[in-house]
């Protein structure tokens, strides 16, 4: 599919990052990566799997490397991937999470109407399931939409809420074409190894091999929506490609326990009792946890005609799977 438009794409080293990276190479596009510090250890991977990708030195925290930036790509699409994504980790690091998750929309969205480019550029936010918060009274049956009420309960969730906010309001104030989707749980073989769905695969594909004796984590009773990443870039591009700037949600529908991921994963590898295999370690509990996640996506799939092919059976198993074949080859 030829085009001539060019994309700026922030978190490019990210799970998200590196299946849009290949959804926009697919399509023809032009793609320019924001990369982030001195030495990023995570550039060489990224450079030798997306060759065609130009890497752009800059932060989100550094307003002026955002203008550079700007400069550099021209782009007509700017996915604003990039943040500190890690909930357990916002909780240790509210401030830097506050700078980069937050205030960094912001630099990114005065980057683009300050350098003149509010009526070309087209702005995609990854919002969050995690704005919502999974409390008692505000979750409703058939799963959150778009009109839910908001309660995040990290300073992850916090800082992505002011994101929301001020890109809707960079929409309505100046006229920019600025979409928000808001994001339930997505997976896959490029999860990093810090979150729990990965982090049980990983562990599952060593435990099979008898390199790994058990896994530790923390509570197993939260319920997430748990989709494949592949299925949901595909999501923020249409977002971008619609007539009219919105949010929409992208979910499952269906929402599952820690615990039981690790039935489906361990069931993968012919365990039926995960239990002596798992262990706690208060280490990853939160201050405060989000307990049920489950999002209804009727708008996306109506107005966007946005569509899922993994299930979370196939999900696990695609991962299990992808890790399996990694411990065996030693990665
Ligand atoms: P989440 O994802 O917080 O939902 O945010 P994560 O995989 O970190 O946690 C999911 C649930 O599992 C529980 N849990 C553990 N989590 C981790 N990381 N490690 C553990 O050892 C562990 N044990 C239990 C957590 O407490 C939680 O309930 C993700 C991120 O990608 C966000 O950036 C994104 O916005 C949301 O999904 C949608």
């Amino acid at each position: 599919m030829a085009t001539d438009k060019r994309a700026l794409v922030t978190g490019v080293t990210g799970q998200d990052g590196g299946h849009l990276s290949a959804l926009l190479i697919e399509k023809g596009y032009t793609v320019f990566g924001l990369i982030r510090g001195q030495h990023n250890p995570k550039k060489l991977a990224y450079q030798h799997e997306f060759p065609q990708v130009t890497l752009i030195e800059g932060d989100l925290t550094d307003p002026t490397s955002l203008f550079r930036a700007m400069e550099i790509a021209d782009p007509d699409e700017v996915y604003n991937l990039g943040a500190v994504s890690h909930v357990g980790f916002s909780f240790k690091n509210p401030t830097l999470t506050l700078d980069v998750t937050g205030k960094g929309v912001l630099n990114m969205l005065e980057a683009i109407r300050l350098t003149g480019r509010s009526e070309r550029t087209r702005f995609y936010q990854a919002s969050t399931s995690e704005m919502f918060g999974g409390l008692d009274y505000n979750r409703p049956g058939r799963g959150y939409n778009e009109e839910s009420l908001f309660h995040p309960r990290s300073p992850y969730g916090v800082a992505k809420l002011y994101g929301h906010w001020i890109a809707k309001n960079y929409r309505e104030s100046y006229g920019m074409f600025v979409s928000c989707g808001i994001l339930f749980n997505h997976e896959g073989e490029r999860r990093g190894t810090e979150f729990v769905t990965r982090k049980i695969t990983q562990a599952v594909a060593r435990i099979s091999l008898g390199e790994q004796d058990y896994v530790e984590l923390g509570d197993l009773w939260p319920k997430r929506d748990w989709g494949y990443a592949g299925d949901y870039v595909r999501g923020m591009w249409q977002m971008l490609q619609h007539d009219q700037p919105d949010d929409f949600v992208l979910a499952t529908g269906k929402s599952h326990s820690v615990e039981d991921f690790l039935a489906a994963a361990f069931g993968e590898i012919g365990v039926a009792d995960w239990r002596p295999y798992v262990r706690q370690n208060p280490e990853f509990l939160r201050p405060a946890e989000v307990d049920i996640l489950l999002g209804d996506a009727s708008k996306a799939e109506g107005v966007l005609g946005w569509r899922r092919e993994v299930d979370f059976d196939g999900l696990v198993a695609r991962m299990v799977s992808h890790d399996r074949g990694l411990a065996r080859s030693g990665g």
